[in-house]
C-alpha cells in the first residue's frame, strides 16, 4: 500500500477486521474503497462492481468465519475489496498483470476463494454443491453466494434455485441488486425486482430483524408462521423467491453497515433448513463520483487519473474489432431484411449497440442467458432469419 491508513494498515486478514469495533467499520470500508480506487487507477480493471460491494464485503468478513465459511462471488469481478481484506492487499497493484493477482476469484490464489469464476451465474449452484458436501461431512459451516441482478437472469441461477428451494440445505444467497448489468439489465426479472423495491424504500431495520428472527428461530408456531408469511407477503406483494422455497428478506440498504451486520449475524446463527435470500440494494460505482455518474458506472476501466476520472485511452489508428463487425453487419442488413442480431447482455462489448441503433426491432438483448440465446436463434432460423452474435470468448 502506498498510503498510511488508520485501520487498513493493521488489517491483513478477516481475523484483524474482527478486532475493529462495529462503530468503526464504515471507516474501514472508506479506506478499502480509497485503496481500491487508487490501485485500479494504476492497473485498470473492474471498478464499479467492487465499489458497490465494499460495505457488504466488510460486513461478510466481519460476521462470518471465512475461510471456514465459504464465500462465493458470482462472476468474481467484484472481488477486489474481498482480496484486499483476505491477505492480498500488498499485491493489489499486481491485479491482472503477469504473475499478479487474477481479476477474478481463483482457487489456487487463496483459500478465501473457494470457487473460481469469471463466467456469471454459477454461484448458487456452486454454493449448494459445497453445502451438500458439508452436510455429508457433518460440517456446520455456512455457505454464502453473492449474485448480481444481472447474473440472476441466467438459466443456471433458476436451475439452482429450483434445486435449492426443494432442499433442506441451508445456503445464504445475497442478491446484490444495483439495477445494472454491464449495460442496463433487461427483461422481466428487472421489472420484478424494481417492483419489490418500489413504494417502501427499504424495510426498516426493526421490521427486517423481526421478520428474520421470527422465521429463523424456529420457535414460532405454525399459526404464527402463517401470520408472519401473510404479513411478509402483504408488505412485499409476495415474492417469486419465497414461492420457490427461499426464506426471502429485504430489500435492505446494502451500504448501511448497521443494517447489514445484524441481518448477516441472524442469517449466520439461524438453524433454518433451506435456502435464505437477502435482497440488498446497492449502487454500482458507489463512493467515486466519476463512477457514480458514468453510464456504465466504470464497469471496466483502463488506467485513469483519480482526480479527474479521465481514462488513459490506448492510441491506435486501427478501428476496433467490434466496430468493424457492427458496421459490416449494418451494411449487409440494409440489403437483407432477414438479418437480425442477438446479444447476451453485452451490447457495447460486441458492437450490437451500433446494430441496434440502426435496427431497433431486429436486435435482441436477451440478458445474461447464452443457452437461451442459442435456441432462440435456432427458432428465428427456422423461420428463415439469419442470426448474428459476436462472441468474444
Ligand atoms: C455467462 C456470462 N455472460 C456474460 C458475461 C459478461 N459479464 C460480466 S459481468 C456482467 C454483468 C453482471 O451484472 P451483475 O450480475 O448485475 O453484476 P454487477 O456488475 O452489476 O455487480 C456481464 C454481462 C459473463 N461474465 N458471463
Amino acid at each position: 500500500m502506498k498510503k498510511n491508513y488508520q485501520f487498513l494498515n493493521n488489517i491483513n486478514f478477516p481475523s484483524d477486521l474482527k478486532k475493529v469495533s462495529e462503530d468503526n467499520l464504515q471507516k474501514v470500508a472508506d479506506e478499502v474503497r480509497e485503496e481500491m480506487i487508487n490501485a485500479v487507477s494504476e492497473t485498470g480493471g473492474h471498478l464499479g462492481a467492487g465499489l458497490g460491494v465494499v460495505e457488504l464485503t466488510v460486513a461478510l468478513h466481519y460476521v462470518f468465519d471465512t475461510p471456514n465459511d465459504k464465500l462465493i462471488w458470482d462472476v468474481g469481478h467484484q472481488s477486489y475489496p474481498h482480496k484486499i481484506l483476505t491477505g492480498r492487499k500488498d499485491k493489489i497493484r499486481t491485479l491482472r498483470q503477469g504473475d499478479g493477482l487474477s481479476g477474478f476469484t481463483k482457487r489456487s490464489e487463496s483459500e478465501y476463494d473457494p470457487f473460481g469464476a469469471a463466467h456469471s451465474s454459477t454461484s448458487i449452484s456452486s454454493a449448494l454443491g459445497i453445502a451438500e458436501a458439508n452436510k455429508l461431512e457433518n460440517k456446520s459451516s455456512n455457505v454464502i453466494a453473492v449474485i448480481g441482478d444481472g447474473a440472476i437472469s441466467a438459466g443456471m441461477a433458476y436451475e439452482a434455485m429450483n434445486n435449492a428451494g426443494a432442499s433442506k440445505t441451508k445456503i445464504i444467497v445475497i442478491l446484490n441488486d444495483n439495477d445494472m448489468s454491464i449495460a442496463k439489465p433487461v427483461g422481466a426479472m428487472r421489472t420484478y425486482l424494481a417492483k419489490l423495491f418500489t413504494g417502501k424504500i427499504y424495510f426498516s431495520l426493526r421490521e427486517t430483524l423481526k421478520l428474520i428472527t421470527s422465521a429463523f428461530s424456529k420457535r414460532f408456531s405454525a399459526k404464527a408462521g402463517k401470520a408472519e408469511d401473510f404479513f411478509r407477503s402483504a408488505v412485499t406483494g409476495g415474492t417469486l423467491f419465497s414461492s420457490l422455497g427461499f426464506y426471502y428478506a429485504g430489500p435492505i440498504n446494502g451500504h448501511d453497515l448497521s443494517s447489514l451486520v445484524p441481518i448477516l449475524k441472524n442469517a449466520k446463527e439461524s438453524r433454518h433448513e433451506g435456502p435464505i435470500m437477502i435482497h440488498i440494494k446497492t449502487q454500482k460505482g458507489k463512493g467515486y463520483s466519476y463512477a457514480e455518474k458514468a453510464n456504465d458506472h466504470y464497469h471496466g476501466v483502463s488506467k485513469f487519473n483519480v482526480e479527474t476520472g479521465e481514462q488513459v485511452k490506448s492510441k491506435s489508428n486501427l478501428p476496433a474489432y467490434t466496430k468493424v463487425f457492427a458496421n459490416t453487419l449494418v451494411k449487409h442488413a440494409k440489403k437483407d431484411s432477414k438479418i437480425v442480431g442477438i446479444t447476451a447482455a453485452m451490447p457495447g462489448g460486441t458492437g450490437m449497440d451500433i446494430f441496434g441503433k440502426e435496427f431497433p426491432n431486429r436486435m435482441f438483448d436477451v440478458g445474461i442467458a447464452e443457452q437461451h440465446a442459442v435456441t432462440f436463434a435456432a427458432g428465428l432460423a427456422t423461420e428463415g432469419y439469419k442470426v448474428y452474435q459476436l462472441d468474444l470468448r
